[in-house]
């Protein structure tokens, strides 16, 4: 069998993250599914449904790697698609880490509506009406900022404090994430549709393929992280 490869010029920077990006979700998936075996029975869920966020994505960077590669696009269809199966499995995260101080399923499927209408509303003003892109931003952001609220002040945060001490530490490092880490996203989508909306004067500023790699490889792997540091607590 015979393997084209196309050239990638060395200042293609976009293309580099995206190789960079499937092969660290790669080494991310292996390690977590590796380390199953070594972990304790109640955290192991935890640390599957990591593996499996990474493992998602690594499929999805195999693929938005050479769409991207071979277009010269935005790998929009194929991003959206990895972020409708991850994030709501970043809420399950949230879910099981909590269950042991009573989470209720209400509460995922709270953070799992929320996720899903923060994600269609953003996918409408990047790919479907990219002329009312700001105001698909602002669902996408209301939605968002419910997902904040529940970690910050709501369910979540009073089903931690009611937790051991490893799990308090553990919200409070996903709430970073949650508060920071997505922060990212709503930057890379502003620039990237920034033509003709109010924040035109963001256009050019740098590359939303660039950006969402950036925060994939930092939520997506550090969120794991943060999971398997909690399953390694001797508690
Ligand atoms: C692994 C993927 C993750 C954690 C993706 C997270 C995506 C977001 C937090 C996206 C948020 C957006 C807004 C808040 C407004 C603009 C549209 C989005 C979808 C980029």
């Amino acid at each position: 069998m015979l393997l084209s490869v196309l050239p990638i010029a060395t200042d293609n920077y976009v293309a580099f993250t995206f190789f960079i990006g499937t092969m660290a979700m790669m080494a991310a998936s292996v390690f977590f599914f590796f380390e199953l075996s070594n972990t304790k029975p109640e955290w192991r869920t935890s640390i599957l449904v990591s593996g499996l966020i990474t493992f998602i994505a690594a499929v999805h960077y195999y693929y938005m790697r050479d769409y991207n590669l071979s277009t010269g696009e935005s790998p929009i269809f194929f991003r959206y698609v990895d972020w409708i199966l991850t994030v709501p499995l970043m809420c399950v995260e949230f879910y099981l880490i909590t269950k042991k101080a009573g989470a209720k399923i209400n509460l995922l499927w709270k953070l799992i509506f929320a996720s899903v209408i923060m994600l269609v509303t953003g996918y409408f003003g990047e790919a479907v009406d990219k002329g009312h892109a700001a105001m698909w931003g602002l669902f996408s952001g209301l939605a968002y900022f419910y997902i904040v609220y529940e970690v910050w002040m709501g369910d979540v945060a009073k089903l931690s404090k009611a937790s051991s001490p490893s799990v308090q530490k553990a919200v409070n490092s996903l709430l970073k994430f949650v508060v920071i880490g997505w922060a990212i996203y709503p930057l890379g989508y502003m620039i990237g549709t920034a033509d003709g909306q109010w924040y035109s004067f963001m256009a050019g500023w740098a590359s939303m393929d660039i950006i969402y790699n950036i925060g994939d490889a930092v939520n997506k792997i550090g969120f794991g992280l943060v999971i398997y540091a909690l399953s390694r607590n001797n508690e």
